[in-house]
């Protein structure tokens, strides 16, 4: 009832499609309609997005600079309702967005070859190159302070102190160990203070299900999910390809054993970054490679830790302790990434 409402909006009838629920991301719901021509319909966390119209905002302003700038380019912009407008608003005030189905593409949750990192990083990069020029100040936060290390921190604190006994105390290991670590946090306060990083529009989320690969040449395609779309450094997006490339194991992945930093998956990557992004980032900049991933690995481990302690309420999860079981995960990542496991 509430999708043939929604998509009623948007010209068509639920009763043309199959429809079929898609439960990778860890925020939105989304859908895909298949019929003769498909679509991916999904419905925004408002309690995540907090100003759902700064969302549709940022990816309208980077869709018309590079219509304009790079025609060729594919960009992966919603469709407009009948009466022109970017979402449609479900009974409970849940904003709804329409997108095209690309066809004869797959997503991957982990990276199996050098030739994927490869394509992944330069496709995520290309989108930075594409947006290059453009008016910053069309972007607006969609996150306040997203991907800021020292807030995500604080909060980590504060879920801290305002946490039940029993969580503290079975999560007491993830704690001291986000403690430790708090080194990165100095470091990134001293990085963005030196002035040295450049504020780009990054896509913020740029973890390896976010790409869509050709299902036949395993080429990259287009990038996807660009609700995080707005001002942001570098680091963040390396970073978190880093984070979601280098290990044969995804986020979830409960045995520790198997968590590994790939090498010549890294090197694949960072080279795939640097064919695009090379001319375009400072000696400075690319100083931070490194710091990158072990920034982003971390601030991971620290948001989900706090989701943990404060009881589940932001990440989607399907059992208890999954979001302790993740933030155990991404710790024993940033041992392999500072050479300390
Ligand atoms: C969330 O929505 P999704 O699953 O793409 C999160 C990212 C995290 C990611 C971890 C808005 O992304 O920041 O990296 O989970 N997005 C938001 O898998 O918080
Ligand atoms: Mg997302």
């Amino acid at each position: 009832m509430i999708l043939d409402n929604i998509l009623k909006d948007f010209g068509l009838g639920i009763d043309q499609f199959h429809v079929e629920p898609i439960n990778a991301g860890y925020i939105n719901q989304t859908y895909k309609l298949t019929s003769t021509k498909s679509y991916i319909l999904q419905r925004l966390n408002r309690n995540v997005f907090k100003k759902p119209e700064t969302v549709a905002g940022n990816i309208r302003a980077a869709a018309d600079y590079i219509k304009q700038h790079h025609p060729d380019y594919l960009f992966l912009s919603g469709i407009k309702t009948t009466s022109g407008k970017e979402m449609s608003y479900d009974a409970e005030g849940f904003p709804w967005r329409l997108f095209p189905y690309i066809a004869n593409t797959i997503t991957i949750n982990k990276v199996e070859t050098e030739t994927e990192a490869y394509n992944a990083a330069s496709g995520f990069a290309r989108l930075t190159r594409m947006l290059e020029g453009v008016e910053a100040s069309l972007f607006e936060p969609t996150i306040d302070r997203f991907h800021d290390l020292k807030l995500r921190y604080q909060q980590f604190e504060d879920a801290l102190a305002n946490a039940a006994a029993d969580r503290k105390e079975a999560a007491a290991d993830a704690i001291a160990a986000c403690q430790r670590y708090i080194y990165l946090v100095n470091r990134y306060d001293q990085l963005i203070v030196s002035g040295d990083l450049k504020l780009r529009i990054m896509h913020n989320d740029t973890k390896i299900n976010n790409i869509l690969f050709d299902a036949t040449t395993r080429k990259d395609v287009v990038v996807i999910d660009l609700d995080t779309l707005m001002p942001g450094y570098f680091i963040y997006d390396l970073g978190d390809m880093i984070r979601t490339f280098v290990s044969p194991v995804d986020e979830e992945e409960k045995d520790l054993s198997k968590i590994k930093v790939r090498q010549n998956i890294y090197d694949a990557l960072v080279k795939g970054y640097l064919s695009e992004m090379n001319a375009i980032l400072s000696d400075k900049e690319k100083s931070s490679i490194e710091f990158s991933g072990q920034m982003m690995t971390y601030i991971m481990a620290l948001r989900m830790l706090a989701d943990f302690l404060n009881g589940d309420i932001y990440y989607q999860t399907t059992y208890p302790k999954q979001n302790l079981i993740r933030a155990r995960n991404q710790l024993r990542l940033l041992d392999l990434l500072t050479g300390a496991g």
